[in-house]
C-alpha cells in the first residue's frame, strides 16, 4: 500500500519534469523564430562577461562613478574614477536589439550628466 503511494509520486513527479522540459523547448522555439534569440544570447553573454548593455544599467553605473568622484579621498583614485567615467567606452545598446551595433560604444560622459566631473579636466 505504502509502495503504491510512493510510486505514484514519483511518476507524477517525472511528469512535472518533462512538462517543465517541454515547456522550455516551447520558448526557446518561440525566441528562435520571432528573431528573440539573438537579444537573448546577447543578453546571456554580457550576464556572463560581466558587462550590461542595457542602458539603465550603464547609466546607474556611471551615476555610480559620478557620484564616488567627490567620495574618494586621494589623486589616483580620483584618477581612476575619471578614466572609467570620462575615458572608458561602454557597449550600450541604445536602440535595444539585443546587439551593439556600431556606434554604440559610448563613455559615461556622452550620454549622462555629472555635476562633480569634469571631462576636459583631468585630475
Ligand atoms: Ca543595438
Amino acid at each position: 500500500m505504502l509502495d503504491n503511494n510512493k510510486k505514484g509520486i514519483e511518476l507524477s513527479m517525472n511528469v512535472v519534469v518533462i512538462a517543465i522540459l517541454v515547456i522550455l523547448v516551447l520558448i526557446f522555439v518561440a525566441l528562435f523564430f520571432t528573431g528573440g534569440f539573438t537579444g537573448l544570447i546577447a543578453k546571456l553573454k554580457a550576464l556572463v562577461q560581466g558587462s550590461s548593455i542595457e542602458i539603465g544599467v550603464v547609466q546607474s553605473t556611471c551615476n555610480g562613478y559620478c557620484n564616488n568622484f567627490d567620495l574618494v579621498t586621494g589623486a589616483s583614485s580620483k584618477e581612476t574614477i575619471w578614466n572609467e567615467y570620462c575615458d572608458v567606452k561602454r557597449d550600450i545598446d541604445l536602440n535595444s536589439n539585443g546587439k551593439i551595433d556600431p556606434g554604440e560604444k559610448k563613455s559615461c560622459d556622452e550620454f549622462t550628466t555629472c555635476g562633480s566631473i569634469d571631462c576636459n579636466n583631468p585630475p
